[in-house]
C-alpha cells in the first residue's frame, strides 16, 4: 500500500488531519487500533473553543455541530457558598465556547471521510512506524490477520498518550516534561436535563465537582476522587449524594438526578514531549502532550496541531519547501505551553490538595476571591478558556 501521509490513530487529531489534507489534495491512509463503534462512543471532551469550531466549520464538517452544539457565553465558579459568573460577552466580547461531545466530532469526521471515499482501517494491531529517519518511511501492522505495510512520504503519529509513535523515536531525541496530580476525575454521563444553562465549576471542603452537559436532555458531571480510586466504590446513589454535596452550595439551587448511562475514572496528568517531530514522523495531539481536563484544552490543542501540520505538508507538496515542516514543533509548542499553564492553574485553583497546610489553603482562598472580584483576573481566565485566537510562535 502506498500513500502520501500515513496517519496512525483515528481520534480527533488523526481524523481531522486526514480531512484537512484531503481538502488540500493530499492523500492519506488512517489506521486505528480500536473498532469504529468503540471510537464513536468513547465519551470524553465536551468543550470546543471558537477556533476549533471555526476550523471544523471551514472544513465543511461543522453542519451538525452548528445545529446541535450548545453555544455558551459564560461559565460559573462556585466557592464559599457563592456563585460567580465569568461573563465571556463582557470580558472577551465576540468569543464563546460550544459544548459538543468529542464522540460527535469523531462521528462527523468518520462520516465525511467515508463519504469522500477515504480509507480508515479499524482494529489494526502491532503497529510499527519505521524508517522515518530517511526519505521513505513506512508503517507495518496486522489487519484482518495479515501483516501489511503502508509506504508513505510522512508519518503522522496521532495515536494518543498511550500510542506507539512517541516511543519509537530513538532515546535521547525527545525531552519529556511531566506532572502528576494527587487526584483523578470520576466522569458521569446521566440521562437527565442539565440543572444549569452553563457549566458550573464548584469546589468546597469535600473537593471539586463539575456540572457540564451534552444536550438539553443529557448531563455530564465530574467529581474529584483519589487517583487510584476503584469505580466499584461509586454506586450511583453515592455519586448523586456527592455531586449534591459539592454543587448544591448556593442557596436555592438544586441538582436534578437521573439514570447514570456511563461512568469512569481518569488520572490527571500534564505531559509534553519536545520536539514534536523526528525525521519524517510528526506527533500531534495527545501523542505529544496532555493536560488535566480542568481547562478543557486537550481536544482543542489536537485540532490546532493538525491545522499547523496541514499547512506545513501542503507547502512541502506545493513547492518542496520544508521550512514549515522544520518549524512544526516550534509553531505548536507556544500554544501547548500556554494551555499547559492554564490547565495547571485551573486545576490548582479548583481542587482540594491533601498536602495543603493552613497557609496554602488561605492562598488558594485569596486567589479564588481575586478571580471572582477582579476584572483583570477574570478576563485572564476567560481569554484562556475561550482560546487565544491563532496563538502560535512568531514565524
Ligand atoms: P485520542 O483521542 O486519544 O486518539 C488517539 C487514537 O489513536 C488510537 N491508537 C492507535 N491506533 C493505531 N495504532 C496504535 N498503536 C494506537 N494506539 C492508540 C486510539 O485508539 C485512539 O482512537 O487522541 P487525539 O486524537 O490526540 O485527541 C485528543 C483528545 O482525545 C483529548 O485531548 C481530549 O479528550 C481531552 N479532554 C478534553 N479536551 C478538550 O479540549 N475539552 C474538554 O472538555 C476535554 N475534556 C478530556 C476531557 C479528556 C478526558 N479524558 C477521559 C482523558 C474530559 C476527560 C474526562
Ligand atoms: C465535558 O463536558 O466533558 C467537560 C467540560 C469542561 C471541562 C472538562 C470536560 O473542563
Amino acid at each position: 500500500m502506498r500513500t502520501q501521509v500515513a496517519i496512525i490513530g483515528a481520534g480527533p487529531a488523526g481524523l481531522l488531519l486526514a480531512h484537512l489534507l484531503r481538502l488540500r489534495g493530499i492523500e492519506s491512509v488512517v489506521i486505528e487500533a480500536r473498532s469504529r463503534d468503540y471510537v464513536e462512543h468513547r465519551v470524553r471532551a465536551g468543550v470546543l473553543e471558537q477556533g476549533t469550531v471555526d476550523t471544523l466549520t471551514d472544513a465543511g464538517v461543522g453542519e451538525r455541530m452548528l445545529r446541535e452544539g450548545l453555544v455558551h457565553h459564560g461559565i460559573e465558579l462556585r466557592f464559599g457558598g457563592q456563585g460567580h459568573r465569568i461573563a465571556f460577552e463582557k470580558l472577551v466580547p465576540g468569543r464563546a465556547i460550544t459544548v459538543y461531545g468529542q464522540q460527535e466530532v469523531v462521528k462527523d469526521l468518520i462520516a465525511a471521510r467515508l463519504e469522500a471515499g477515504g480509507e480508515i482501517l479499524f482494529e489494526v494491531a502491532d503497529v510499527v512506524p519505521e524508517e522515518f529517519g530517511g526519505p521513505s518511511p513506512q508503517v507495518s501492522f496486522t489487519h484482518e490477520g495479515e501483516r501489511k505495510v503502508i509506504q508513505a512520504d510522512f508519518i503522522a503519529g496521532c495515536d494518543g498518550f498511550h500510542g506507539v509513535c512517541r516511543d519509537t523515536i530513538p532515546a535521547g531525541v525527545l525531552t519529556f516534561f511531566d506532572k502528576e496530580y494527587p487526584f483523578g476525575w470520576l466522569g458521569v454521563l446521566a440521562d437527565v436535563a442539565p440543572s444549569s444553562e452553563e457549566l458550573i465549576y464548584s469546589s468546597n471542603a469535600r473537593g471539586f465537582a463539575l456540572h457540564s452537559m451534552r444536550s438539553p436532555t443529557l448531563s455530564r458531571f465530574y467529581l474529584q476522587v483519589a487517583p487510584d480510586e476503584d469505580i466499584a466504590n461509586w454506586p450511583d446513589d453515592r455519586i448523586w449524594d456527592e455531586l449534591a454535596a459539592r454543587l448544591e452550595t448556593v442557596p436555592g439551587w438544586s441538582l436534578a438526578a437521573g439514570p447514570v448511562l456511563e461512568k469512569g475514572i481518569t488520572a490527571m496528568r500534564s505531559f509534553v514531549a519536545e520536539p514534536m517531530q523526528h525525521g519524517r514522523l510528526y506527533l500531534a495531539g495527545d501523542a505529544a502532550h496532555i493536560v488535566p481536563p480542568t481547562g478543557a484544552k486537550g481536544l482543542n490543542l489536537a485540532a490546532f496541531d493538525v491545522t499547523v501540520l496541514t499547512e506545513a505538508l501542503a507547502a512541502w507538496y506545493a513547492s518542496g519547501e520544508g521550512s514549515l515542516l522544520d518549524g512544526y514543533s516550534q509553531a505548536c509548542l507556544r500554544r501547548v505551553w500556554r494551555a499547559q499553564h492554564f490547565s495547571w492553574w485551573m486545576t490548582t485553583l479548583l481542587h482540594s490538595f491533601g498536602s495543603y497546610d493552613a497557609y496554602d489553603r488561605r492562598l488558594q482562598e485569596s486567589y479564588r476571591d481575586y478571580v471572582c472580584t477582579s476584572d483583570a483576573a477574570s478576563t485572564s481566565l476567560a481569554e484562556n478558556y475561550v482560546g487565544l485566537g491563532r496563538y502560535r510562535s512568531p514565524a
